[in-house]
């Protein structure tokens, strides 16, 4: 997008003291985001946000056996191990506090050490997982509030495949602005997957998607139904493992289907829409036979991106300057002067501005 507009023009024009004043303004305004920063960094470490996402140390147990943890259950997780098998097992005591993802490496014990009374599922558990290997990437959104200050949805990702469907439920551009998000605080390469493309005419070319194309996101059209779109992705699933993210009810299970016959996974019907309850319930991990793996998600409502780092967003909106991304607060997105093509960018990127550094009120955080 070429620039129309200098930034702080319209500030220029105004006589000495007022600038003066607005520079003052903006110095304190720059120190209280510093201070605010800090005291986020020291909070999340505080409230537990960086020891929830801590491992202990898996050195001594690297003689055990590794498995990739595929689902969790409330009290187990299924485990596959480099055959393919399945293992249920339970969590050692030694992981008290440890928060298990689908995705990641895990040494177990094949006997179970503790409680082999329990029974799952009518299936005694055949192993217990003793320790997590470290994350290459960690996939995770904002809590809810201090207490729970992440998300995680998976882990050892290499790709995250936001999914956006043409219609039912609509496409909402703003979800795909914080899955890309998302992606960059994980290290995760990001790229939108427009599905039920069969659902508009050829003609529409999805103006939705303009300010993202012309970011140059790579995106791609599929039709799980007509089979479009599938060739493409099967190549991209050669090497790498992509996790599926988006809406409920977009088609992600449908998508995972089509690609891997033979799964069977559970996918919706049109009376789900609006309903609020999604038809996949767990995030699932899912070798394909071109050598990568696919992860199914839950459907989700909206990805929050509290927590986050702010420096993210120069990433996700490359549009603006570093002065309205330092502060996007203080500029009006209608703004004349600023000419902005798309001015829904520029309140997007106030919103995740904004929400990176929410703190709830109720937990008392600021010491
Ligand atoms: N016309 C059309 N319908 C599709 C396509 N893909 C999925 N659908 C329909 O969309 C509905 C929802 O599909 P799902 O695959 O269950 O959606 P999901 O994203 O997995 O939903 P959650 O598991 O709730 O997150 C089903 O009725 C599918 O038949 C497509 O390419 N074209
Ligand atoms: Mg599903």
């Amino acid at each position: 997008m070429t620039r129309k507009f200098r930034l702080g023009q319209s500030r220029e024009a105004e006589d000495l003291d007022h600038r003066e004043v607005y520079s003052r303004e903006r110095k304190s305004d720059s120190k209280r985001r510093q201070q605010s920063a800090e005291r986020t960094q020291t909070d999340i470490e505080g409230q537990g946000g960086g020891s929830m996402l801590r491992l202990p140390d898996a050195t001594p147990w690297l003689h055990l056996p590794e498995a990739i943890l595929i689902q969790r259950h409330s009290q187990w997780v299924d485990l596959e191990l480099a055959d393919r098998s399945v293992l249920l097992a339970t969590l050692s005591g030694k992981l008290k506090g440890v928060k298990l993802v689908v995705g990641d490496r895990v040494r177990y014990s094949p006997v179970p050490l503790e409680q082999p009374e329990l029974v799952f599922d009518k299936k005694l558990p055949q192993a217990q997982v003793i320790a997590v290997s470290p994350r290459r990437t960690l996939l995770k959104r904002g809590g809810i509030d201090d207490r729970e200050p992440w998300q995680l949805i998976c882990a050892n990702a290499d790709e995250l495949w936001a999914c956006a469907a043409v219609v039912d439920p609509p496409m909402r551009p703003g979800l795909l602005e914080r899955a890309q998000t998302l992606a960059l605080d994980a290290g995760l390469r990001f790229r939108i997957i427009v599905t039920k493309r069969d659902r508009a005419t050829a003609k529409d070319t999805l103006p939705e998607l303009d300010p993202l194309r012309e970011q140059g996101l790579p995106i791609l059209e599929t039709s799980a139904t007509h089979g479009s779109g599938l060739d493409e992705l099967k190549l991209l699933l050669a090497d790498r493992v992509a996790v599926l993210v988006g809406h409920s009810g977009v088609g992600k299970s449908t998508l995972v289907n089509a690609l891997l016959p033979g799964m069977g996974i559970r996918t919706g019907d049109i009376s789900r829409y609006g309903t609020g309850r999604q038809t996949t319930t767990a995030a699932k991990w899912l070798p394909t036979p071109y050598g990568g793996t696919l992860i199914d998600t839950p459907g989700i409502r909206t990805l929050s991106v509290r927590g986050l780092n702010q420096t993210l967003l120069s990433h996700v909106f490359p549009e603006f300057s570093s002065e309205i991304i330092e502060d996007p607060s203080t500029f009006d997105p209608f703004d004349e002067q600023l000419d902005l093509d798309y001015p829904e960018r520029l309140q997007s990127l106030q919103r995740l501005w904004k929400e990176m550094d929410t703190r709830n009120p109720n937990q008392n955080v600021h010491r």
